[in-house]
C-alpha cells in the first residue's frame, strides 16, 4: 500500500467524516454495486435490458447541470503564476476556505477511494491519480472514464499520484432521505493546486466538474506538468485515417467544447475507400519518441459526449457505441424507458417525460433534454475504435487541426506556414460559446487551442511551451498544422458547408498535404487548397458555396485584427515574441493584399 495515500485517505476521512470508507477495487461487481446505490436512491433508472442492457438513465438538480468555469479556480503560489485567463485564488485562503467547507460534508455518506490510470496502465505517457469521493455516481462514471482499481495500485507502489478531493457537499441528517441528485446548489468551488497536483472540487455532481481525472487532472494539472517536463496535454480528439491503399495517418484536433470532436473522431467518411477509426474523442497526451515523432495516446477510457444532436445521421458510430453499457444524464425519456434528445430522429416522439422530469410533447414548445445532456460509454465498445487506441507507446501525429465555430471569416481549411505560425492559429482560435459550461451560448469569444478553460497555468507561458516544443523538434517530423471550419454560413444564415461525413473531404487534403501529393496556394493567412485539389466531385453543394469556404477574406482578417490585439493585450507581457511577430507578419501581408486588390 501506498504510504502517503493511506495517511491522505485517513486524514481526508477525520475531515470529511464520512459514514464509512470503501477502497474501490475496479471489478464489475463494483460496477454493478454502484448502479444498484445509484436505483435504491433513486437517482437512476435501469433502462430496459431489451433497449440498453447495463445501462441507467439520471437526471440531475436544474442547478448541477454544466462545467462552471466561474467557479474553477487555478491556485498557484501567485496570481501571474495562474495568468489573465484563469481565476485565480491564494492557495493558502483557498485550502482555509475549502477546510471549512469539506469539514463534516461526507456525514451519511460513504467514501469512496478511486486510484485510477489516466492512459493504459503502465504505459510511460500515463499517470496516476486517485479521487476520494462520496458520489456513487461518480464512481460508476470513472470506472467507465479512466482504469480504476487494484491494479492501478500495484502499479503505482510507492510513486507519486495526483491527488483529487471530491464531495456533492451535501451531508446527510441522521436518517434524513437523500435528494435524487445531491449537489450543492449555492456553493460550488473547482479547485486546482498545480505546485502540488492537487484537485478539491465541491459541490457539483456533475461531468467535468466532478469526474476529476478529465478535466481537471488530464487537462489542468497534466498542462502543468506537461510544461515541466517537455510534453503536451491538450483538448484533442486522435483519430486514424486510412486511404483507399490502406496507408494510415494519425491526426489530432482541438475545437471547443460541443464542437464536434465525437462526431469527427467517428466520422463515416463519404469518399469511398476511405476510413475513419477512433483513438480518443477528447484528450490528447503527447511525447516526442525516440525517432524525434510526436506521440499521442488517448489518456482516457470511455466518452462523455454531448447526446443531443447525435444521430444515426450526424454520428452512426456513437449511436452504436451507445447501445449497452451507458449511462445517461439529463437526456429525455420515451414511454417505453428509452432516452431520446433532440436531433436524435427526424420526428420527436408523440410523448416523453422530459429531463425535468414533466410530460413533453412537440407542442410543449421547449427542449426535451438538456442541452449539455451526455452520454457515458466505455471506447472499446466503438465499433471504429482503432486497434493501436490502448498502445502504450501511442501513435505518431502527422497533423494537429485546430478549429471552432465561426459563422464568417475562417475558410473550410487553411495549412499554417510553419510551426510557429500554427502556433499562432492555435492561440487565435475563437467560437461561439456552447451549453458545456454554464453562461451565454452563441456569444464569440476566443478559445486559444480550445484550451481557455483547461489551461493550469499563464496562458502566455503556454503558448511560450508550444513554440518551445516546436524550436526543440526536428522541423521535417513534426505534426503540420492546419485550421479548419465546419460551420460558416451564408448571408442568409444556412450551413455553407455539410459537415459530419462529408469533413472527410477536408480530412483527405489534409492526409495528402502531409503524404506530398496535394497541391496548396499560398496566401496572407496560410495555405490554402489550389483549385481542384480538395476532392468535391458528386458533393451537391450550393453554386458559389465553395469559392465563399474557400475565400480568403482580406477585409474581414483585417477587421479582426483589432479583436485578436485585444485578445493578445489581455495575456499581456508573458505573450511570447514569436506570436508578436507572427501576429506582424500577418498584418503586413493583410495590407499587401489589400493594397493590391
Ligand atoms: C467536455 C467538455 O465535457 O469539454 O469534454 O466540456
Ligand atoms: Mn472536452
Amino acid at each position: 500500500m501506498n504510504q502517503k495515500l493511506e495517511a491522505w485517505v485517513k486524514e481526508t476521512a477525520a475531515l470529511c467524516q464520512p459514514d464509512g470508507v470503501v477502497w474501490c477495487d475496479g471489478s464489475d461487481a463494483e460496477y454493478q454495486e454502484m448502479l444498484r446505490l445509484l436505483v435504491h436512491s433513486g437517482t437512476a433508472i435501469r433502462m430496459p435490458e431489451s433497449r440498453r442492457p447495463n445501462s441507467i438513465f439520471v437526471r440531475s438538480d436544474p442547478a448541477d447541470v454544466a462545467r462552471v468555469e466561474e467557479f474553477t479556480f487555478i491556485c498557484s503560489a501567485t496570481r501571474d503564476e495562474a495568468g489573465p485567463t484563469n481565476n485565480w485564488a491564494d492557495p493558502d485562503e483557498m485550502r482555509a476556505n475549502l477546510a471549512g467547507l469539506f469539514s463534516g460534508c461526507m456525514k451519511g455518506r460513504t467514501m469512496f477511494v478511486i486510484p485510477y490510470s489516466m492512459g493504459p496502465i503502465g504505459s510511460p505517457i500515463a499517470k496516476i491519480g486517485v479521487e476520494l469521493t462520496d458520489s456513487p455516481y461518480v464512481v460508476a462514471s470513472m470506472h467507465v472514464m479512466a482504469r480504476v482499481g487494484v491494479k492501478v495500485l500495484e502499479v503505482l507502489g510507492q510513486g507519486e499520484f495526483v491527488r483529487g478531493l471530491h464531495s456533492v457537499g451535501a451531508p446527510l441528517a441522521d436518517n434524513s432521505p437523500d435528494s435524487p441528485w445531491p449537489c450543492n446548489a449555492r456553493t460550488k468551488y473547482i479547485c486546482h493546486f498545480p505546485d502540488t497536483r492537487e484537485i478539491m472540487s465541491y459541490g457539483s455532481g456533475y461531468g467535468g466538474n466532478a469526474l476529476l481525472g478529465k478535466k481537471c487532472h488530464a487537462l489542468r494539472i497534466a498542462s502543468v506538468q506537461a510544461r515541466d517536463e517537455g510534453w503536451l496535454a491538450e483538448h484533442m480528439l486522435i483519430l486514424k485515417l486510412t486511404n483507399p491503399e490502406g496507408k494510415a495517418a494519425f491526426v489530432a484536433a482541438a475545437f471547443p467544447s460541443a464542437c464536434g470532436k465525437t462526431n469527427l473522431a467517428m466520422l463515416t467518411p463519404t469518399l469511398p475507400g476511405w476510413k475513419v477509426e477512433t483513438v480518443g474523442d477528447d484528450i490528447a497526451w503527447m511525447k516526442f519518441g525516440a525517432d524525434g515523432r510526436l506521440y499521442a495516446i488517448n489518456p482516457e477510457a470511455g466518452f462523455f459526449g454531448v447526446a443531443p444532436g447525435t444521430s444515426l445521421k450526424s454520428n452512426p458510430n456513437a449511436m452504436r457505441t451507445i447501445e449497452k453499457n451507458a449511462i445517461f444524464t439529463n437526456c429525455a425519456m420515451t414511454t417505453d424507458g428509452d432516452v431520446w434528445w433532440e436531433e436524435m430522429t427526424d420526428a420527436p416522439p408523440a410523448k416523453l417525460t422530459d429531463w425535468l422530469r414533466r410530460p413533453w410533447s412537440p407542442a410543449s414548445g421547449r427542449k426535451s433534454s438538456h442541452p449539455n445532456a451526455r452520454f457515458c460509454v466505455p471506447a472499446a465498445q466503438c465499433p471504429v475504435i482503432a486497434k493501436e487506441w490502448m498502445d502504450p507507446a501511442g501513435v505518431p501525429i502527422s497533423a494537429i487541426l485546430f478549429g471552432g465555430r465561426r459563422a464568417t471569416v475562417m475558410p473550410l481549411v487553411n495549412e499554417a506556414l510553419s510551426w510557429q505560425h500554427g502556433t499562432f492559429l492555435g492561440s487565435i482560435m475563437s467560437s461561439e460559446t456552447t451549453a458545456a459550461a454554464a453562461g451565454a451560448v452563441g456569444a464569440l469569444r476566443f478559445d486559444p487551442f480550445a484550451m481557455l478553460p483547461f489551461c493550469g497555468y499563464h496562458m502566455g507561458d503556454y503558448f511560450a511551451h508550444w513554440l518551445k516544443v516546436g524550436a526543440g523538434a526536428d522541423a521535417a517530423k513534426l505534426p503540420r498544422i492546419f485550421y479548419v471550419n465546419w460551420f460558416r454560413k451564408d448571408a442568409a444564415g444556412k450551413f455553407l458547408w455539410p459537415g459530419y461525413g462529408e469533413n472527410s473531404r477536408v480530412l483527405k487534403w489534409v492526409f495528402e498535404r502531409v503524404m506530398g501529393t496535394a497541391q496548396a496556394v499560398e496566401t496572407p493567412i496560410g495555405r490554402l487548397p489550389e483549385a481542384g485539389s480538395l476532392d468535391v466531385s458528386g458533393l451537391g453543394v450550393a453554386p458559389g458555396a465553395m469559392d465563399e469556404l474557400l475565400r480568403v477574406d482580406i477585409e474581414g482578417w483585417t477587421t479582426q485584427l483589432a479583436a485578436i490585439q485585444k485578445h493578445y493585450d489581455k495575456i499581456g507581457p508573458r505573450l511570447p515574441q514569436g506570436l508578436r511577430d507572427e501576429f506582424k507578419a500577418l498584418e503586413q501581408r493583410l495590407q499587401g493584399a489589400g493594397a493590391r486588390a
